[in-house]
């Protein structure tokens, strides 16, 4: 490929930056929590969840950020969207998992607090831009209230 300096370079490659998150539910509702002030989107309204870190496969790197963030022991269930995003220069791939069954009442040990909403109140919050733009496919994978939670 011809650049601006006249050599042959490959395109500069994206820096990917893995993310999982989950649905946890109880009845009509999904857990939400609100990202803390010293964090990046601070204030903004997420599925509990976090980066992917080396060696660690997408179920025991949520199965972690569920301890770490709700203290809670999570069994992580079906893929149900991956999806891709630009934050400037930060681009996130984040894969939503189902979780059906877990130990433990969720407490907000990360978040600034922790909500069970409807899904369609997600609209009237503040989210990430991310989940923004996948409205449609997550209120697609939440229309439904799954069969037991507990
Ligand atoms: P930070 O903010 O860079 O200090 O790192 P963390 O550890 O607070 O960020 P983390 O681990 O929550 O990374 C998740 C990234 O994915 C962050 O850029 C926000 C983005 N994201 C978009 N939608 C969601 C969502 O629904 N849940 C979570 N957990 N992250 C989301």
């Amino acid at each position: 490929m011809e650049t601006e300096t006249g050599k042959n370079r490959r395109p500069k490659r994206l820096q990917w930056i893995p993310v999982v998150a989950g649905f946890l539910r109880r009845g009509n509702t999904v857990l939400v929590g609100q990202r803390p002030e010293n964090h990046s989107l601070a204030g903004l309204w997420e599925f509990p969840g976090g980066k992917i870190e080396a060696g660690e496969t997408p179920e025991i790197a949520l199965a972690r950020e569920l301890r770490e963030e709700l203290g809670i022991e999570a069994e992580i269930g079906d893929l149900k969207i991956a999806a891709t995003h630009s934050y400037g220069e930060v681009n996130i791939l984040i894969l939503f998992y189902e979780i059906l069954f877990w130990k433990g009442e969720p407490k907000a040990k990360h978040h600034l607090m922790l909500e069970w909403i409807e899904p369609r109140d997600l609209m009237n919050r503040p989210i990430p831009e991310a989940n923004k733009k996948m409205m449609d496919r997550l209120m697609k994978a939440l229309g439904q209230p799954w069969p037991k939670s507990s």
